[in-house]
């Protein structure tokens, strides 16, 4: 049967070091699978249709390399780089590995922690920027609590701010074609942390020096943490402009972080999700921060790779089938989905308009007892999901 889930470089496709490079680790047992080293990665990554490869800057120099032996890892990098044409979309600073970012990093209570966290990030900007990323994550690990005694929060956002305001600043300064995408996560590692939810975060980017440069990195696991629905919080990012990168995962509401293999978990909302950035055209990076099972061998995370990528492919078919099905259609008629497209007042406000809406006739009753169909709309999209239609 031909397969027509494989990958182009077209759908953009993307992985971090740390996802196909996660060696099985976990709170409560050792690593079950050996280092991969960064070049392999993109060699096995290229082979099986990605379009780019992500890091953070321990990643791909580990902390205390040498100057030479940071030369001789990029030159090896580059040229696994230029023989797969792997691109390197977006980079992003380690945080929260080690101890030093124990009380936080842009957040932490020490300000030299909070001057070498900003430090650090400017030397990882440079780097994600040397080898040609456009978009710049951040993720607040450690920016967070366990006890609530020992962070004053609305100070603790103040640095977060300032933080991420001299970062903005460095990059107008420098003239690095570079957006800061921050990503929101409702806790682990810490207790709770800072900027739990896309809504916190899109609330937090108007207070910025810039907010023009900073936008939304959404993770399918972490808004799902918190019981919500993802794809709502993708819409909303999309709806203001702030979709700057996604981070796809799986991921059963209310656990911890589960970080599955996409479509492994949440499979409703991760169809309504591609549904959402295909109808959008959107054409971002849909990057998988994810790894195999603690389970797998070196060998099977690369069914994990692909398996990601496949499942996004098949629900973008879904997603096309379900504009072509005519029964779909007559359902979405019945619901009157366009009737959400009609403004109230296309005009805009006038007495004039707002005596005309108080004047004109209104029958509850028979608004009331309309039915909507969505039992025969929603089945009719099971059907589909479930391959019968
Ligand atoms: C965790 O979800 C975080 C880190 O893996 C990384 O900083 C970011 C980039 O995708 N996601
Ligand atoms: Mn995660
Ligand atoms: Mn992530």
């Amino acid at each position: 049967m031909p397969d027509d889930y494989v990958p182009r470089a077209e759908d953009h496709f993307t992985f971090g070091l740390w996802t196909v490079g996660n060696r099985g680790r976990d709170p409560f047992g050792r690593e079950t699978r050996p280092p991969l080293d960064p070049v392999e990665a993109v060699h096995r990554l290229g082979e099986l249709g990605a379009y780019g490869i992500n890091f953070h800057d321990d990643d791909l120099i580990p902390p205390g390399t040498s100057a030479s032996e940071r030369e001789e890892i990029l030159k090896r990098f580059r040229r696994a780089l230029d023989e797969t044409g792997l691109r390197v979309p977006m980079a992003t600073t380690n945080l929260f590995s080690d101890p030093v970012f124990k009380d936080g990093a842009f957040t932490a209570n020490d300000p030299r922690v909070r001057r070498y966290a900003i430090r650090k990030t400017l030397d990882a900007i440079d780097l994600g920027v040397e080898l040609g990323a456009e978009v710049y994550v951040m993720w607040g690990g450690r920016e967070g609590v366990e006890s609530d005694a020992a962070k004053d929060v609305p100070t603790a956002l103040d640095c977060y701010a300032e933080a991420i305001n001299l970062c903005c600043e460095y990059v107008l300064d420098r003239g690095y074609d570079l957006e800061l995408a921050i990503e929101p996560k409702p806790n682990e590692p810490r207790g709770h942390l800072f900027l739990p939810t896309v809504g916190h975060a899109l609330a937090f980017i108007h207070e910025l020096a810039h907010p023009e440069m900073v936008g939304l990195n959404p993770e399918f696991a972490h808004e799902t943490m918190s019981g919500l629905s993802f794809h709502h919080a993708v819409a909303q990012c999309l709806w203001a402009d702030k979709l700057f990168h996604i981070d796809l995962n799986g991921q059963v509401p209310s656990k911890y972080d589960q970080d599955f293999r996409f479509g492994a978990e949440g499979l409703r909302d991760a169809f309504y999700l591609v549904k959402l950035l295909e109808d959008a055209e959107w054409e971002g990076m849909r990057h998988f921060d994810a790894h195999a099972y603690r389970t797998e061998s070196a060998d099977d995370v690369w069914d994990f790779a692909r398996g990601c990528m496949r499942t996004y492919l098949i629900l973008a078919e879904k997603a096309r089938r379900l504009a072509e099905d005519p029964e779909i259609a007559d359902a979405l008629l019945t619901a009157q989905v366009d009737g959400l497209s009609e403004r109230i007042l296309p005009e805009g406000y006038s007495p004039e308009a707002i005596a005309a809406l108080r004047a004109e006739p209104v029958d509850l009753d028979v608004l009331a007892a309309r039915g909507y169909g969505h039992e025969r709309l929603d089945q009719l999209v099971t059907e589909l999901l479930l391959g019968v239609r």
